[in-house]
C-alpha cells in the first residue's frame, strides 16, 4: 500500500494525525479500496475443515482440522459437521455470530457489487464469482449441516475447551461436540439462507433453492417453538454466545423470508414483530437492525407502506442520535462505553450512518463515518490502526491461535480494540487506571481486547465497501 507521509496529514485536537477535509478523498478511496481484499481474506484463512495449501495460506498453510464427526451433546448421536470459519482466536464454530458475519458480507455485495472482485486470491478466485460469495457460501454450506429435519437449527460446535494458544488448527484434537439447538441460532439461521436465496439464483439455482428450503423450514419450527435460550452446560466453557431474547432473530427471519418470496404471511409477522419491540442494532444478539436493512433495501419495496415509513424513520433518528455523540466526543467517535469489541460497536453504530446515508444521502452522516473509520485505522489516542498487518502501528500480537503458532500476526484482522471492563489478567494488571480509550494492549494474553474474530472483519468489511462507493 503507498505510504501516506505525515507531511500529508494534519494533527487534530490531541495531535494525532488524520485526514484534512480536502486531501483526504483519493487517499481514503486508495485506502478503502485496497483493504477490502486483505480484510477479506482473513475469512479464507479461517477455513476450517479443508487443507488450506501454501500457494493460496503461506505460513498459515495447514491441513485438513476438526473432521472428526462431533457428538451431540449428552447423546450417542455423531454428525458430520465440518467446515466453516473458525470464530476468531479459538476454534469454535458457533452459529450466532456465524450469521452476522454472513448477512454483513451479504449486505456489504448488495450495497457495492463493484467493490468486489474475483482476485482475493483464494482457490475460487477467477470462477467467474465474486470472491466474498464464494467466502459466504463456504460458510452457508456448512451451516446447512446444522439444520436437524425438524428445521432447528444446533447452537455451536466446540470442543469443551480452548486448547493452547499456539496451537495449530489441526493440533486441536478434543472430542467436538455439537450442541443444542437454540431458537436465536434457528432465526439467524433462517434469516441469512433467505438474504442468501436471491443472491446465488444466479449463479447456482439448485443451492439458491436449498438456502430458501433451509430458510422456511428453520422459520416453521421457529413458529411453533418457545423461545430456547442457550447456555453452556457444566464443564463447558467455549464461547456462549447467549441470547435471553429471540424477538429480534425471528424479526429478522420473517423480513428476510418477505423479500425472497413476497409473501403476506411473512410481512404480517415482521409487523407484529416489530410492533412488539424492535431492536435498530447489528449486533450478534440484536439483529433487528438486519431486518430492517433488508426490508428498506433488499429487492422488493416492502408493501406495507406503514412499516416501510417506521423503518425509515427510525433508522434516521438513530443515525441522528449516532451523529450527535460523535460530534460530541473529543475522539470524534459515537460509543460512549468501550465494550469487549468496542470497535464492532463503533463499526456497527457506522454501518447505521451509511445505511441511513443512502435512505436520505447527508454529509452529516458521512462525515460522522469518515471520522469512524479513521478512528480505526489510527487516529486514537494510542494511534493505533486496528487492522493486523497494515502499517507499523498495527497490532502484532493478536490473541490468535494460528498467529501464535506462526510467531507472526495473520493480516487483515480487526482486533477488539479497547475494553474498559478489563476482562483479562493481563488487561487487568497492566491497564488499570487508564482511560477508557486507552484500555487496549498488543499482547496475545489480552483476550479482551487484542482477540480478532469474523463477525468483526464483516462488519469492517461492508464500511469498507459502501466507503469505496461513496468516496468515488
Ligand atoms: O465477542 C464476544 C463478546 O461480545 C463477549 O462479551 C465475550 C464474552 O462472552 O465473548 C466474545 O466472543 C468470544 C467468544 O465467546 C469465543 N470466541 C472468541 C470471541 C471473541 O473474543
Ligand atoms: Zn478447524
Amino acid at each position: 500500500m503507498e505510504s501516506i507521509t505525515n507531511e500529508e496529514l494534519s494533527p487534530n485536537y490531541f495531535g494525532m494525525h488524520v485526514f484534512t477535509q480536502q486531501q483526504s478523498n483519493t487517499q481514503r478511496i486508495f485506502m478503502t479500496q485496497s483493504l477490502i481484499k486483505p480484510v477479506g481474506r482473513m475469512f479464507y484463512l479461517q477455513r476450517c475443515g479443508v487443507a488450506l495449501d501454501a500457494a493460496h495460506a503461506g505460513v498459515f498453510s495447514h491441513p485438513a482440522c476438526h473432521t472428526a464427526p462431533a457428538r451431540v451433546f449428552g447423546s450417542d448421536t455423531f454428525l458430520h459437521v465440518s467446515g466453516g470459519w473458525h470464530d476468531a482466536g479459538d476454534y469454535g464454530r458457533y452459529v450466532v455470530p456465524a450469521c452476522k458475519a454472513v448477512a454483513d458480507l451479504l449486505l456489504a455485495f448488495r450495497a457495492a457489487p463493484e467493490a468486489f472482485g474475483d482476485d482475493w486470491d483464494i482457490p475460487e478466485s477467477g470462477n467467474g464469482v465474486a470472491d466474498v460469495l464464494d467466502e459466504v457460501r463456504f460458510e452457508l454450506e456448512w451451516l446447512l449441516k446444522l439444520q436437524r429435519d425438524d428445521g432447528g437449527v444446533y447452537h455451536k460446535v466446540t470442543c469443551a475447551y480452548f486448547p493452547d494458544i499456539a496451537a495449530n488448527p489441526q493440533e486441536e484434537t478434543a472430542d467436538l461436540f455439537v450442541f443444542p439447538v437454540s431458537t436465536a441460532a434457528t432465526g439467524d439461521f433462517s434469516a441469512v439462507m433467505a438474504m442468501a436465496a436471491p443472491l446465488y439464483e444466479s449463479i447456482d439455482r439448485t443451492f439458491a433453492k436449498k438456502c430458501l428450503r433451509a430458510s422456511v423450514n428453520a422459520y416453521e419450527f421457529l413458529k411453533h417453538s418457545k423461545p430456547l435460550p442457550f447456555h453452556n452446560p457444566a464443564g463447558v466453557v467455549t464461547g456462549q454466545y447467549d441470547d435471553e431474547t429471540d424477538t429480534d432473530e425471528r424479526y429478522f427471519a420473517a423480513c428476510a423470508l418477505y423479500q425472497a418470496t413476497g409473501q403476506s404471511y411473512y410481512l404480517a409477522d415482521a409487523t407484529a414483530h416489530y410492533q412488539a419491540g424492535r431492536s435498530a442494532d447489528f449486533g450478534w444478539a440484536d439483529m433487528g437492525g438486519y431486518g430492517n436493512a433488508v426490508m428498506l433495501f433488499g429487492q422488493r419495496a416492502c408493501e406495507d407502506d406503514f412499516l416501510a415509513g417506521r423503518i425509515r424513520s427510525d433508522l434516521l433518528a438513530t443515525a441522528e442520535q449516532v451523529c450527535e455523540r460523535s460530534e460530541k466526543s473529543p475522539l470524534g467517535i459515537s460509543i460512549t462505553e468501550f465494550l469487549w469489541g468496542s470497535n464492532m460497536y463503533l463499526l456497527n453504530q457506522t454501518m447505521t450512518l451509511l445505511l441511513a446515508n443512502d435512505a436520505q444521502p447527508s454529509e452529516r452522516f458521512r462525515k460522522a463515518a469518515r471520522s469512524h473509520l479513521d478512528y480505526i485505522l489510527g487516529n486514537n489516542p494510542l494511534g493505533v490502526n486496528y487492522i493486523t498487518g497494515i502499517d507499523e502501528s498495527s497490532p502484532k500480537y493478536p490473541h490468535h491461535r494460528p498467529s501464535a503458532a506462526a510467531k507472526q500476526a495473520m493480516p487483515g484482522m480487526l482486533v477488539g480494540g479497547p475494553d474498559e471492563g478489563l476482562h483479562d489478567l493481563a488487561a487487568k494488571t497492566l491497564l488499570s487506571g487508564k482511560p477508557a480509550a486507552e484500555c487496549y494492549l498488543d499482547s496475545v494474553e489480552s483476550y479482551s481486547t487484542n482477540e480478532t474474530a469474523i463477525y468483526w472483519n464483516s462488519v469492517l468489511i461492508y464500511v469498507l465497501a459502501r466507503m469505496s462507493k461513496l468516496e468515488a
